[in-house]
């Protein structure tokens, strides 16, 4: 029924409803050439972790999990899939970008990508600063609202979006607070790689996160420009964030140990049943790990031991 080539428009059209100024062909493939290169930073970022014992890996694993999910999403949006139309706040009928829209196609998946990858970005980059659970935290939940605001700003229709947009951004200024004071403090202190790492990796995650506002307002804020430039603009951004962010991370951890950052990563692998006796599996057939909440198995009073490796 179809031809050879990217079917995504023609297939998918069938599906929802549709805005009068969408993604054209060249905007499908640049979405799906980003899925690719999403998958294929998924790959080298596991190959990566099996180089490592198994407790030194959590940066791998966070890492190749932010990518993994941008590569299921830029695949829904290279099937023009996760999309709404909206009414543009301004429509710009003589505009040669965006033609005469009334309403604009307005990818609302691209926010639950980020719901799920910009904490755990953050994650990658507090845990490299060795930062307090507490500021962990409260980082964490202002990203959450700067992504939400931002989603629920792009879905409303009339001037009332940008009052959603302030919100967001002063979720941004916050963290930006976070990162620039607190962690860079707490970096200092560890020195060395992590010291180096997480400068890197935060001066450029400062830089690119900065963009996204400007992005936001001139494609579902502003309407400026079409969606296929907005697809370049989130794609190219998306790109640095993401794999580029990772792989100077990763790199940047070859050498560091978990317990320099502070870390306690347990890692039970080498136990064995033999180790078990009877007494230890209970009548549901759950092996029991030991005493108090300490689910590691040693008296919370006491120190942790180190890792295995
Ligand atoms: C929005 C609009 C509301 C104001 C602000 C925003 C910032 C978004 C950011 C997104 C980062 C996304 C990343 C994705 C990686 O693939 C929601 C656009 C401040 C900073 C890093």
């Amino acid at each position: 029924m179809y031809g050879l080539g990217n079917q995504a428009l023609n297939v998918n059209s069938v599906v929802g409803q549709h805005a009068n100024l969408e993604i054209t062909n060249h905007g499908s493939d640049w979405f799906y050439a980003v899925c690719a290169l999403m998958g294929l930073a998924t790959l080298i970022f596991m190959g990566m972790a099996f180089m490592k014992p198994k407790g030194e890996r959590i940066f791998h694993y966070i890492t190749a999990g932010i990518t993994a999910i941008a590569c299921i999403s830029y695949f829904a949006l290279g099937s023009n899939l996760g999309q709404v139309p909206i009414q543009a706040e301004f429509i710009r009928p003589g505009n040669r970008w965006t033609r005469s829209a009334g309403t604009r196609e307005i990818f609302y998946v691209r926010y639950i990508d980020w719901a799920i990858t910009t904490p755990l970005l953050l994650l990658d980059l507090l845990l490299t600063a060795g930062v307090s659970t507490p500021t962990i935290l409260i980082t964490l939940l202002a990203d959450e609202i700067m992504i939400i605001t931002g989603l629920i700003g792009a879905l409303t229709q009339t001037r009332y979006k940008w009052g959603f947009w302030t919100f967001g951004m002063a979720s941004l200024l916050f963290i930006a607070y976070q990162l620039l004071f607190n962690a860079r403090r707490q970096a200092s202190r560890l020195g060395g790689d992590p010291k180096r790492t997480f400068m890197i990796c935060g001066v450029l995650l400062l830089f690119v996160w900065f963009m996204y506002p400007i992005a936001w307002g001139l494609s579902e804020g502003g309407n400026v420009i079409h969606p296929d430039g907005e697809a370049v603009f989130y794609g190219v951004l998306d790109i640095l964030a993401k794999p580029i962010f990772g792989i100077i991370l990763l790199m940047g951890h070859r050498k560091t140990s978990m317990s320099q950052l502070g870390l306690r990563i347990r890692d039970r692998s080498h136990i064995t049943s033999e180790k078990y006796s009877p007494g230890d599996i209970h009548r549901d057939g759950v092996h029991s790990e030991g005493p108090g909440e300490n689910v590691g198995g040693h008296p919370s009073h006491m120190p942790a031991p180190q890792p295995h490796v």
